[in-house]
């Protein structure tokens, strides 16, 4: 059992002998704060949300009520100054109205007449695990997984209650690079385990499936959708999974995608594939969430691949299949367009999928706030167009939860955009930092002002004006634009996707180009066409960029570019500057901790200016500005520079030249 483990598995014993009146604080209890004597005036229907508010309620008497008629998970609070009343048709809405009212109290502004009505955007709000059944998980950077390889009991409640405060609703408990095991019946019963302490939280499991599994478990020769005993084979699989869990919430399948199986290898189409599936958890209400992260060689271009797959299927997908969709057209990259599904998929159910886990943002060593990330994906995809929000999950075994103090702020983020994403990021950042770490206002509003920032710091010093997969072979975490091996493909380059050279850098992708603008509808597609109309944070996205043209600002393309990586680091150094002046705020464990990773953050931030400026400079042949800070390092320095891909926790000690 690893170290983090042990330490969860007995916390509730360790938790009773020595921290009852004080405990460090070490990030275990996220944003529940709570802190009570128990003694509050609760009445009104049992359950969860009668407990929680019975164990961490501070103000005057609460009564919980049953009101038919209701949306589904929606609540109201009301309170005339004397007592306050959550009613709500399910179990689930009254535990999500207790939430906002300690909420309210976490952030020192419950008042005194309340009149709160409120119902989720989305009826499916859910965190995707990438985590595999030896307990590691991929693209975690918190440690290994809390549901498999000696799965806590007491972890994984306190994890339903972190959800459920922020109204998440379900969890996929695997990868979706599933196993064939995933569904093996011994494994189902520890599915049904994780399913009975998530319930009464309102959470419903999901599984990810690996399409070839008639074949891998069921021992049978095909797993070709369109034959009979493969369909009576998934039938009899999902009979079984609701025997043990009826209210099992489906299936999430990546297929025929980075060597998973899927129904192409059968020359069937991704809805053939899906709707059998779907015609299977159909009786008991289950949903197919189908992905569209593929990349066939269909074009050239990797950021037109996808949509060149699905978007002729449009309209042949059955009504309990959704498809889930990366916000972007190639993968989670620090900033992306929206994919041109999300437009153009006008008669099929689609879900966005975010990266919660910073898989391409610093990892759990930089602070990335990524609520700003996810309302300018939301200020095109308008939210009403989809179906529902699935996140990839940032969870580990790490005792914080996330591997970094800030990085619990996303999951907040997810969970609170999944339910109202009209949200701004400073809202969420207010009410975040308010009940994680104080009310002050003092600490409050520079550390708002500093998560909202965060993001465009990250992109400025990782890849500004529309750069994308610069990152080292091997791992996501720092820069390589040079990056290349034998035999590598091309679009797995950095090269691919810069494409720098003498005339300027980016990727054309206007309609002199791949053309992949017009996967956008007609106004967009104009606009970003057009390199004057184009907006600059997608300038290279979509143009080869003529290193002397001309920005809005006045300054030539190479003199922005290096302004802009001069800014990211300026801007990392100032986050770590504003930290050190929280010190009075701010425990001494966590303001230690995160000064650590701060600190991290700003050497890192010079690494990727360094290696990126000195790399493109050799095509460009500029100067570097006068008035931007200039490299300290050497080209010859930077391209010896490695990253143990096992060492993102501690990168200092894992970087060699
Ligand atoms: C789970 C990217 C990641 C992979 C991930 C894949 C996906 O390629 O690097 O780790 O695999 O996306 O989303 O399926």
């Amino acid at each position: 059992m690893n170290k983090n483990l042990a330490f969860r598995r007995f916390f509730p014993l360790f938790f009773c002998l020595f921290f009852v009146t004080a405990y460090a604080e070490d990030g275990s209890r996220l944003w529940l704060r709570y802190e009570s004597d128990g003694q509050a005036n609760i009445s009104g229907t049992f359950g969860v949300a009668r407990d929680e508010l019975q164990t961490n309620w501070n103000g005057g008497p609460v009564v919980l009520k049953r009101q038919k008629g209701m949306p589904k998970d929606g609540y109201k609070i009301v309170s005339d100054g004397e007592q306050i009343r959550i009613s709500a048709s399910t179990d689930a809405g009254l535990l999500y109205g207790a939430y906002h009212l300690l909420r309210l109290q976490g952030m020192g502004n419950v008042g005194k007449s309340l009149n709160i009505e409120e119902s989720p955007m989305y009826e499916w709000r859910i965190l995707d695990h990438w985590d595999n059944p030896d307990g590691t998980i991929e693209r975690g950077f918190a440690g290994h997984s809390i549901f498999w390889e000696n799965p806590c009991e007491f972890v994984i409640r306190q994890y339903a209650r972190a959800n459920a405060s922020v109204g998440i609703n379900g969890a996929v408990l695997n990868n979706v690079n599933a196993k064939p095991q995933t569904l093996d019946s011994d494994n189902l019963k520890q599915v049904q385990w994780i399913a009975d302490i998530l319930r009464p939280y309102g959470i419903r499991v999901y599984l990810s499936v690996n399409f070839a599994s008639p074949i891998r478990l069921g021992g049978l020769t095909t797993a070709d959708p369109l034959d009979k005993d493969v369909a009576g084979w998934w039938k009899q699989k999902v009979d079984e999974i609701y025997r043990l869990i009826p209210d099992f919430g489906g299936f999430l399948v990546k297929a025929n995608s980075e060597g998973e199986p899927g129904p192409c290898d059968y020359g069937r189409t991704h809805a053939e594939g899906a709707n059998m599936l779907a015609r299977a958890l159909k009786p008991h209400k289950g949903i197919v969430m189908w992905r569209t992260f593929v990349y066939a060689p269909n074009d050239p271009d990797r950021a037109k691949q996808a949509y060149k797959e699905f978007q002729p299927l449009d309209g042949q997908f059955l009504d309990n299949v959704i498809l889930q969709v990366k916000n972007g057209p190639i993968d989670f990259q620090p900033r992306e367009p929206y994919s041109p599904l999300f437009t153009s998929l006008k008669s099929t159910l689609v879900m966005a999928e975010l990266q919660v886990t910073q898989e391409y943002l610093g990892a759990a060593n930089h602070l990335t706030f990524l609520a700003p990330m996810w309302q300018e994906f939301f200020s095109l995809v308008k939210p009403a167009s989809l179906k529902a929000i699935a996140g990839v999950a940032n969870v580990g075994d790490n005792i914080n939860w996330c591997g970094h103090h800030f990085a619990q702020a996303n999951w907040y983020t997810f969970g609170r955009l999944a339910w109202n994403p009209n949200l701004t990021a400073e809202t969420i950042a207010r009410e975040w930092l308010a009940q994680t770490f104080t009310t002050d206002k003092r600490f409050v509003n520079p550390m708002t002002d500093m998560m909202v920032s965060s993001y465009e710091t990250v992109v400025s010093y990782m890849m500004p004006l529309g750069l994308h997969h610069q990152f080292a072979g091997g791992h996501h975490y720092g820069p390589e634009p040079w990056y290349t091996a034998p035999g590598i493909r091309s679009d797995w380059t950095p090269a691919y996707y810069h494409r720098a050279d003498s005339l300027g850098l980016g990727f054309d992708r206007s309609s002199r180009g791949t053309d992949a603008v017009s996967q956008y509808p007609d106004e967009l597609r104009d606009q970003y066409d057009d390199i004057r109309t184009c907006p600059e944070k997608y300038l290279t996205w979509f143009h080869h960029v003529p290193w002397d043209y001309r920005m809005h600002n006045g300054r030539t393309f190479w003199d922005e570019l290096c302004h802009k990586y001069d800014e990211g680091v300026h801007g990392a150094r100032r986050m770590l500057a504003i930290w050190d002046s929280m010190m009075p705020y701010v425990d001494k464990e966590r303001f230690a901790e995160v000064q650590r990773k701060l600190r991290i953050q700003a050497r890192d931030s010079e690494w990727w200016r360094d290696a990126c400026l000195l790399y493109f400079q050799t095509f460009s042949k500029r100067p570097i500005p006068q008035d931007v800070e200039h490299p300290v390092h050497n080209l010859d320095e930077m391209m010896k520079f490695r990253i143990h891909i096992t060492n993102y926790e501690n990168p200092e000690c894992g970087y060699s030249k």
